[in-house]
């Protein structure tokens, strides 16, 4: 009888442990949208700066973009407001109240605009009393932020992590994310916890304990609108691929921060390496620029749904880094379709951000593929098939600097 319960007790432990990540249905697929503050920052100073302007009529006009300009249909649909969206002060009865002048509707008929169009709405607050801005804080007021947030139909909130300390993050996040429940909307809940754990108190995040508490969170610096400041974003997940990969799937994912398209920052050629490492991630694309910059090229590669089709697999794979020749970093992500229900299809990412040409080779059936009947090879930058190969084919690249290549290989 005892060893009986013993079994049952750790047949129980484990399928507990199989399931333990906060399950609320929600961001089933990595989030796909806008979010203001990688280009617009705390834009409040909207007399002298007014193409930097955090404002209604920005917010809608991303909505309307979204809609008419065929980003909803690709999978867009997430519009999030960042910091200094409020006025300085609560009002007398606690609650957050939109700046007056920049949100003369208030939140709630943002919220409705967007809804009207099929697309969701997002928001911020930050832990701590002061948001990283100065703005008042959830800190002391998560109930009534909570359902302040579920009045004004959120569907997905962002929790800054400023200005407190370590032990306080560890349950605050998860008390905030109790009343975010509690209030029955359901609200993606995005965490810049780990993020704040690792790098401004230099302790190690348990990220078992975010991806049970959170949708989304953040584990890295902050993006800014620069090639070198993205570089060391793929650099950071090539080098922690392994601490974060098995906490990423569909339900729960680390997220590298915004996109930056639409900023005059990258080259095409940077363009594509910037899509090609986040949609191998499985990470969230989240846009951040006034919709009207993005160029032709960038607009051609957030349409190209066979990119799309990698980054928001359902099986959400986080794509695994190899080095190869020449510090070419080749990323392999299996996804869907399947063959049968065994051989899957597997993308193949080739990505150099060094300042040469090179040609680099490398043998697909060594990285996990396993139909014998071969696979059909799509250049996915190209949208062409090129070519049938077998297993034990070598694969040769001319990558150019500072650049990438898509192949994904369907099982035939
Ligand atoms: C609240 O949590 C429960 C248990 O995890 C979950 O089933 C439910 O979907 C959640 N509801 C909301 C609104 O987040
Ligand atoms: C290889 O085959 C096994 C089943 O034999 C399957 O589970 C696995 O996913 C396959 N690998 C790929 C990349 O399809
Ligand atoms: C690959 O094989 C399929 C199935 O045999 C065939 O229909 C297709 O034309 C081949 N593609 C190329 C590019 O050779
Ligand atoms: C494709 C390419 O640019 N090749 C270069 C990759 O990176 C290494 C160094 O980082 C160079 O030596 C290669 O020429």
């Amino acid at each position: 009888m005892a060893v009986y319960l013993f079994v049952l007790i750790l047949v129980f432990a484990y399928l507990s442990g199989v399931v333990e990540v906060l399950d609320n249905g929600l961001a089933r697929r990595p989030p796909m949208g806008w979010m203001s503050w990688g280009y617009y920052m705390c834009g409040v100073d909207c007399d002298n700066n007014p193409h930097k302007c955090l404002d209604e009529k920005l917010i809608l006009s991303v909505a309307d973009k979204f809609y008419t300009e065929g980003y909803q249909e690709a999978g867009f649909e997430y519009i999030i407001i960042d910091d200094c969206w409020s006025e300085k002060a609560r009002d007398d009865n606690g609650r957050l109240v939109a700046d007056k002048k920049r949100f003369p509707r208030g939140m709630k008929y943002i919220a409705d605009y967007i809804h009207k169009l099929g697309l969701k709405f997002g928001m911020y607050t930050n832990i701590a009393t002061k948001t990283c801005m100065g703005y008042p804080g959830s800190r002391g007021h998560f109930e009534v932020d909570a359902k302040m947030f579920a009045e004004w139909d959120v569907d997905y909130l962002k929790v800054d992590g400023c200005f407190v300390k370590e032990d306080y993050l560890n349950t605050a996040y998860i008390k905030l994310g109790a009343h975010l429940n509690a209030t029955g909307r359901p609200m993606v809940y995005s965490c810049s916890w780990p993020y704040y754990i690792q790098f401004i108190h230099h302790k190690k995040p348990d990220y078992g304990a975010v991806s049970r508490h959170c949708n989304v969170w953040r584990s890295y610096h902050d993006v800014a609108t620069s090639w070198p400041v993205v570089k060391a974003i793929i650099a950071h997940y090539a080098t922690q691929y392994e601490h974060l990969y098995r906490f990423h799937g569909p339900g729960h994912w680390n997220d590298p921060d915004m996109l930056i398209f639409g900023t005059n920052s990258l080259t095409d050629s940077q363009s594509r390496v910037h899509i090609a490492v986040y949609a191998m991630l499985a990470a969230p694309l989240l846009l951040s620029c006034d919709m009207n910059s993005l160029n032709t090229y960038e607009k051609k590669l957030l349409l190209n749904l066979d990119l799309i089709a990698i980054a928001q697999d359902p099986l959400g794979v986080m794509a695994k880094p190899y080095v190869l020749q020449y510090s070419v970093t080749l990323w392999v992500k299996p996804h869907l379709p399947r063959k049968g229900d065994k051989y899957h299809s597997v993308s193949f990412a080739l990505v150099n951000l060094s300042k040469d040409e090179t040609t680099v080779s490398f043998i697909p059936g060594h990285y996990g593929l396993n139909s014998t009947d071969g696979y059909t090879v799509m250049d996915i930058f190209a949208q062409v098939f090129i070519k049938n190969i077998s297993l034990s084919d070598s694969f040769q690249v001319s990558l150019s600097a500072e650049d990438s290549l898509i192949y994904t290989m369907f099982p035939l």
